[in-house]
């Protein structure tokens, strides 16, 4: 892991329709990210919030392409992805905090230059792998792996000027326990690695995580973690838009953060979905901030 880590927020609450999760940053420093991390010993530079645009209503009511605030949303993941890039030339690690999952199209456009064969582990209840024409919502948020992987609309594939950012077969999904037909669809067509819930009970997260790591080491140079806190169970992780429950739990998460630290392969991370509105007592940004200490190196011991 590298010595100095970048702390990007994204005030982004476009990509879906419950307001909230644009203080999911605010909410994750008032946990005490910056404090816990310098407490690990890394030097800790806070480059504070990109700057999100509000969606011009006349402009967006008019797209009819299933894409809800598709302006205001590219536009703030162009801002991102040049702000990502920038961290990495300057050599520092890239924690991105949301915001809505939409961001991670701007996260990923910024790192994935920086690779040949960038890895991704999507820590999730869902597969974000819509596109305006599979999606029921039209929520963007559901369609950033579908981004990254080069479908759907341009506006969003080609932020960067180049797509796709990640092969299919460098992705592993854990968690999933809510997929849209088309999502399941797009998983066997493109033979996208997913450990479901169903693969967590009965496995178990130490064997998740190992085969998670060796499948990943042996491809990627590089692995970008993108954990959407809906991944946990609603019980450890009240405070997102749209929780579904039996999910993963604060245990199990936690370890699943010691085996990537211990393992040395995640070079840039995101931690998003945080709405401190639909929390309790700050809960979730309280276990983003955990889970981020145990990420970065911390022990009980
Ligand atoms: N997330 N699959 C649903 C949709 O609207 O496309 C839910 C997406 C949730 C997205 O939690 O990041
Ligand atoms: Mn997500
Ligand atoms: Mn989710
Ligand atoms: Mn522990």
């Amino acid at each position: 892991m590298k010595e100095r880590i970048s702390i990007i927020g994204v005030p982004m609450d476009l990509g879906q329709m419950r307001r909230g999760v644009d203080m999911g940053p605010s909410a994750i420093r008032y946990a005490g990210v910056v404090e816990r991390l310098e407490g690990l010993h890394y030097e800790i530079e806070d480059k504070g919030d990109i700057k999100i645009g509000r969606p011009n209503r006349e402009e967006e009511s008019s797209s009819s392409n299933n894409l809800r605030n598709l302006k205001a949303v590219s536009e703030g993941n162009l801002k991102l992805s040049e702000q990502v890039d920038e961290v990495i030339q300057s050599g520092s690690f890239p924690l991105v905090l949301g915001g809505d999952h939409s961001i991670a199209i701007g996260t990923l456009a910024g790192v994935s230059k920086h690779y040949k064969e960038l890895g991704v582990i999507w820590y999730d209840a869902h597969g974000d792998l819509n596109t305006g024409d599979t999606s029921p919502s039209g929520n963007i948020h559901g369609m950033p792996l579908a981004v990254s992987i080069g479908l759907g609309d341009e506006t969003l594939t080609k932020i960067g000027g180049y797509t796709p950012k990640v092969k299919p077969e460098n992705i592993v999904i854990i968690g999933a326990r809510s997929l849209d037909e088309g999502e399941k669809e797009l998983i066997k067509e493109k033979g996208i690695k997913v450990y479901t819930m169903h693969e967590i009970d009965r496995l178990g997260m130490t064997k998740v995580m190992e085969e998670t790591i060796h499948y990943l080491k042996e491809r990627t140079d590089g692995v970008h973690l993108s954990l959407d806190l809906d991944g946990l169970d609603p019980h450890d992780a009240p405070g997102v838009g749209t929780p579904v429950i039996g999910g993963i739990s604060y245990r199990e998460s936690h370890l699943a953060m010691e085996m990537l630290a211990e393992s040395d392969i995640i070079t840039s991370a995101e931690f998003v979905e945080v709405n401190p509105i639909l929390d309790e007592k700050n809960k979730t940004a309280t276990v983003a901030v955990a889970l981020m200490g145990s990420l970065f190196g911390e022990k009980l011991l």
